[in-house]
């Protein structure tokens, strides 16, 4: 049988293009049922809205709660503290499906999991741990994690934050900038220089203490459907039992670890959503007599977007089977969070183009998925930084 140029075949469907290599068939059914739920969710209850709450610039209050309600917080942690003891790579699958919807809504669970509720878990004492996980892992909690300061982002050792040791206690003064949930939160893990020594030491802070305030950040053109904030901590008391057992940079970074991972995942639902949305919308547009999808240079485009996730999805899943095994380096997590936000970002601002000048409104999700990409890959280490891990891996020489 002979094919002409104008035959037409049934495009893919949108499960082909979100797992074109299958790789579905490789997570068991616990890791796939927690996926199928927070797609619901989303797709449910995040899509039809999340365009309105980004343009007025609102996170809805009650999203915590519907987060924790769906045990969505803190999934890796064991159940007594109100986690669900899942997989990394269930871990993985949820961001992705969480950023399907919103980069915004995947930087609240983020945050809560893998800056606020992981330290506690890693380094915080029992009463420390029993105090705040159940709280944070229902939503009840918002916590917030703060390292960057106004002049200390990408080099967090040069943070000015201070505090020192007053009998049983530890008082700290300081700014923190961009602060994630900042104004929300009911419990912020701060970083802070010792006086003393110069030692990083993290402190578990109520936001209710004397001496903390926090001003959101209104001016985004990017995560607009999400809480950021600057903390003022201005001679903040709290008690000896609320420093965490870790010191050093090590300490933050550690954590950093754990949400960069999740992030790899995260922006390949951004992407992903971003290449369905220019394949619909390409299929019946009608440029110079013919829908976009038959013209070559569209094709290159949406194969560019497909190449780019997919590679991303493999790297992403191996990644979560590395860190199950305990071997999540920190480079091979910098080689994954700066490839995949790539990939995310080149895929959304290529459907932006595509949709022409409906493109660039929030009717549909690709300019929203565009900026706020372009937070995320500059959120949790810059692209810069994560190439200078690379080099630095590479040649054995630090050019930070
Ligand atoms: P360096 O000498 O390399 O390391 C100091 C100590 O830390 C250890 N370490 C790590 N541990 C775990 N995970 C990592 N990724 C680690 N990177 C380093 C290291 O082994 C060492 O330990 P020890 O025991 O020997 O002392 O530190 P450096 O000062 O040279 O810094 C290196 C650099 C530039 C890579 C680091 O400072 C960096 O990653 N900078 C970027 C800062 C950053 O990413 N900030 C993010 C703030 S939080 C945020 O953005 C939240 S966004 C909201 C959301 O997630 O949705
Ligand atoms: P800078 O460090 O000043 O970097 C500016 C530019 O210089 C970048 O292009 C960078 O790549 C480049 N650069 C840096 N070093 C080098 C070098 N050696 N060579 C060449 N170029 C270099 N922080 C938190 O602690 N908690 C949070 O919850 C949090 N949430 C955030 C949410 C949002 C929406 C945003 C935008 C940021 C958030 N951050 C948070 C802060 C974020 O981690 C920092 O913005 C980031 O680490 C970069 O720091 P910076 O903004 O100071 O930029």
């Amino acid at each position: 049988m002979t094919t002409t140029s104008s035959a037409r075949r049934a495009p893919a469907s949108r499960r082909t293009l979100q797992d074109f290599f299958e790789l579905d068939s490789l997570y068991d059914a616990e890791e796939r049922l927690i996926r199928d739920s927070v797609r619901e969710f989303v797709r449910g209850e995040i899509l039809p809205h999340v365009g309105e709450w980004w343009l007025h610039g609102d996170f809805p209050a009650d999203l915590p709660r519907r987060f924790g309600e769906l045990g969505m917080l803190g999934l890796t942690l064991p159940e007594r503290f109100g986690g669900a003891g899942a997989s990394y790579t269930a871990y993985g699958l949820l961001n992705r499906e969480v950023e399907y919807g919103d980069s915004g809504m995947r930087s609240f669970v983020s945050v809560q999991s893998s800056l606020v509720m992981h330290p506690i878990h890693a380094y915080g004492s029992e009463p420390l741990q029993e105090a705040w996980l159940p709280l944070l892992a229902s939503g009840e909690a918002v916590g917030c994690f703060g390292l960057t300061e106004p002049d200390a982002g990408s080099d967090p050792g040069a943070m000015r934050t201070r505090c020192r040791r007053v009998g049983e206690e530890w008082v700290i003064t300081g700014v923190k900038r961009w602060i994630t949930s900042g104004s929300n939160a009911h419990v912020a893990i701060v970083w802070a220089r010792d006086e003393a020594d110069e030692t990083v030491r993290g402190f578990v802070v109520e936001t209710d203490r004397d001496g903390f305030s926090a001003v959101d950040i209104k001016t985004k053109a990017s995560m607009r459907a999400s809480v950021t904030s600057e903390l003022y901590l201005d001679e903040v008391a709290v008690p000896d039992a609320n420093r965490l057992a870790v010191e050093g940079l090590r300490g933050p970074l550690s954590c950093l670890n754990q949400a960069r991972y999740g992030i790899a995942w995260g922006v390949l639902g951004a992407g992903f959503y971003c290449l369905e949305e220019a394949a619909a919308y390409v299929d019946d547009r009608p440029v110079f007599g013919t829908p976009l999808a038959g013209k070559q240079l569209v094709q290159a485009s949406l194969a560019d977007m497909l190449a780019g996730l997919t590679k991303g999805a493999l790297l992403a899943h191996h990644l979560g089977r590395l860190k199950e095994a305990g071997k999540d380096t920190p480079a091979r997590v910098s080689l994954a969070k700066r490839e995949n936000v790539r990939a995310a970002l080149a895929a959304a601002r290529a459907a932006r183009d595509l949709l022409g000048g409906n493109g660039i409104t929030t009717e549909y999700g690709a300019i929203r998925h565009m900026l706020n990409l372009e937070a995320v890959a500059t959120y949790e280490g810059t692209d810069t930084v994560h190439t200078l891990v690379l080099g630095r891996e590479i040649t054995g020489r630090e050019a930070f």
